[in-house]
Formats: structure tokens, C-alpha cells, sequence
């Protein structure tokens, strides 16, 4: 069965895995989000993209939940001694990667490219592609003004409630090469747990992915991130009760109009759907503490399929 899944960052990547433990990791194209990437200290930092070949390659440090496990800080000590930016760590392993793609990128190779190329020299098996090679990001406006996202979420915590979301560049941002091919060829299209406002939806800005979805033929499945109306980690639930108007699993469907066929929701979030409509739930428990749990959730949404 050939899945696409279209994901953010922690969450998503731990979703992805497990739907690669269940399916043979070539029948996986993964589709990520480029609207978090970021240049810091001159470098162009992708914290989705690496985020997921991270947790594929085995290489993730599963407690911070971003970066790479058994991480050291010795370049960032050096930038702070001498007053540089610091707000956003890039630890002395995770750097290797930023210095790697800001060259290829800087030579004019597209960021898809050379994503293929480090996942390849990572072992990872299953397909990755960002969204777009375009410049796409991601912009909050806030009662404090508008943010680049990175800004918001990690220099200012993400306190700032969220009044509108914008994705510059998404206009005329065209579909990274294998994108159309893959939802095209798909048997099931997943739609990971991750924030639907800043990880799902700047994927969907592009205009000829979102069409895609929209035509598909095949059933779409998204995996609600909130587990009795509250986000396991972040800013979704916050989002969603302000600008969607609740945090049911209604109100996370709503966020996908016209795209999915079903929910996967939490066990806990059982007695609470009312208002989905044409869009079927899936009941599981969704909670990702370990490889396990990430690979039933996966079977879960990838039953949405009959054998
Ligand atoms: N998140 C933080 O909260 N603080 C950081 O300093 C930080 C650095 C960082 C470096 C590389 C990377 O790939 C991710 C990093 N993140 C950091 C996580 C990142 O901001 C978020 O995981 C995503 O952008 C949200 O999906």
C-alpha cells in the first residue's frame, strides 16, 4: 500500500515512524513542512524536515524531541562567548547537517535535492520531500505584531496568542519535484499529528497540493494532535479554541474542510464527536510514547483502507 503523509515536526516525525513500521519503508513518501525553516548564523535551518530524518535514522534525542540525541553545545559556547546569536541552539552534531545543505543550497541546488542526498547518506529508506523548494515561511500575527515563526515559537515562547497566520510566498511556491507524482500514485493519504494552523497548513498553501488533496480519489486520513482537547506539547490547543472556536474533534476537522474522509482521535475524546459530519472517527489511543504506540496509531489510520 503506498502512503503519503503529510506531517510537521516532533509530533509528526514519531507518526512517521510508526508508519513506517507497518508499512515497507520505500511504499512511504513523506511530505514535510518548510514554513519553519529558519536561517540563523547564516545557515538555513530546516527544523521539520531534519526533525524526521532524525526520528527515521534513529538519530533523534527523543526528550527535547527536536535535534539530535547525545548532542553537545561547544560551538554555541563559542557564539556566546563572543556575543552572537544564540536564541535559537543549533547543537555542534545538528550543525554539521545546516552546514552541509546551506552550501548545496548556496551552489543552487533545490532544498528536495539535497534532502534526498543527506537521508541517503543517513540509511533512511523512506522517501522526503519538502513540500516545496520555493521560499516559503511562515509569518504570526499576534496583538504584539507579526512574527516569523521561529521568532514566536521559540525566541517568544510561543505566549503571544495568534490572530492570523500567514504564509509568504505560498502564492506562487509550485510543488517540490514528486510530490503530485506521489499523492497521484497514493493508495491512503495521512494527514500526521501535528499543529493543523503551522505544520499541516503551509503544506496546504501550496495551492497544487492543496488541489490534490481536495481531487483525491483515495481516502484521506488525518490524526487529531489533541488528546482530550489539549495538546500533548505546544501551541496547538491554544490555537485551535481561539481561532477555530473549540478544541474538539470537530473543531480539528473543521480545519481540513473538503480533505479528509476520516479522524483518528483519542480514546479519551470518545464521548466528544458530535459535529464531524461526513468525516468518519477512527478511535485510538494516540498518546506516541514509544515505537509501539506509534506504529498502532499508524495501523489505526492506515485500517481506514481495507486489506
Ligand atoms: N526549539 C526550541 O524550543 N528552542 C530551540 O533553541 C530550538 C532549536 C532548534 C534547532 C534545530 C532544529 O531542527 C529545531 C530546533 N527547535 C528549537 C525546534 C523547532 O523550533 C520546532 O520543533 C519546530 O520548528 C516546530 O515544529
Amino acid at each position: 500500500m503506498r502512503v503519503v503523509v503529510l506531517s510537521g515536526g516532533v509530533g509528526g516525525a514519531r507518526f512517521v515512524q510508526g508508519v513506517v513500521g507497518a508499512v515497507p519503508a520505500d511504499d512511504v513518501t513523506v511530505v514535510g513542512n518548510v514554513g519553519d525553516d529558519v536561517e540563523v548564523l547564516g545557515l538555513h535551518v530546516s527544523p521539520d524536515l531534519d526533525s524526521i530524518l532524525y526520528a527515521l535514522a534513529g538519530l533523534n534525542d527523543e526528550e527535547r524531541g527536536w535535534g539530535r540525541a547525545g548532542e553537545t553545545w561547544r560551538v554555541l559556547e563559542t557564539v556566546a562567548a563572543l556575543n552572537g546569536e544564540t536564541w535559537f541552539r543549533l547543537g555542534d552534531l545538528d550543525l554539521g547537517v545546516h552546514l552541509v545543505r546551506t552550501q548545496a543550497l548556496r551552489a543552487g541546488e533545490p532544498l528536495s535535492r539535497v534532502i534526498a542526498r543527506i537521508a541517503d547518506e543517513l540509511g533512511v529508506g523512506t522517501r522526503l520531500l519538502p513540500a516545496t523548494d520555493d521560499r516559503l515561511r511562515t509569518w504570526i500575527g499576534t496583538g504584539a505584531g507579526e512574527f516569523p515563526f521561529q521568532e514566536w515559537f521559540v525566541s517568544r515562547g510561543h505566549r503571544d496568542e495568534v490572530d492570523a497566520l500567514r504564509f509568504e510566498g505560498a502564492e506562487t511556491a509550485a510543488p517540490a519535484p514528486g510530490v503530485l507524482e506521489a499523492l497521484a500514485q497514493a493508495d491512503l493519504l495521512l494527514l500526521a499529528p501535528s499543529n493543523p494552523y503551522v505544520s499541516i497548513a503551509p503544506i496546504l498553501a501550496v495551492g497544487e497540493i492543496r488541489a490534490a488533496v481536495a481531487a483525491r480519489t483515495v481516502p484521506c486520513v488525518a490524526v487529531s494532535p489533541l488528546i482530550a482537547g489539549r495538546a500533548v506539547k505546544g501551541p496547538a490547543d491554544r490555537m485551535l479554541a481561539r481561532l477555530a472556536g473549540g478544541t474538539s474533534p470537530a473543531h480539528v476537522a473543521r480545519c481540513y474542510e473538503g480533505l479528509i474522509d476520516a479522524l483518528v482521535v483519542d480514546e479519551a475524546d470518545a464521548g466528544d464527536l458530535d459535529g464531524l459530519g461526513d468525516v468518519r472517527p477512527i478511535v485510538a489511543r494516540t498518546l506516541m510514547v514509544d515505537g509501539d504506540a506509534r506504529r498502532r496509531l499508524a495501523e489505526a489510520a492506515l485500517g481506514a483502507v481495507p486489506a
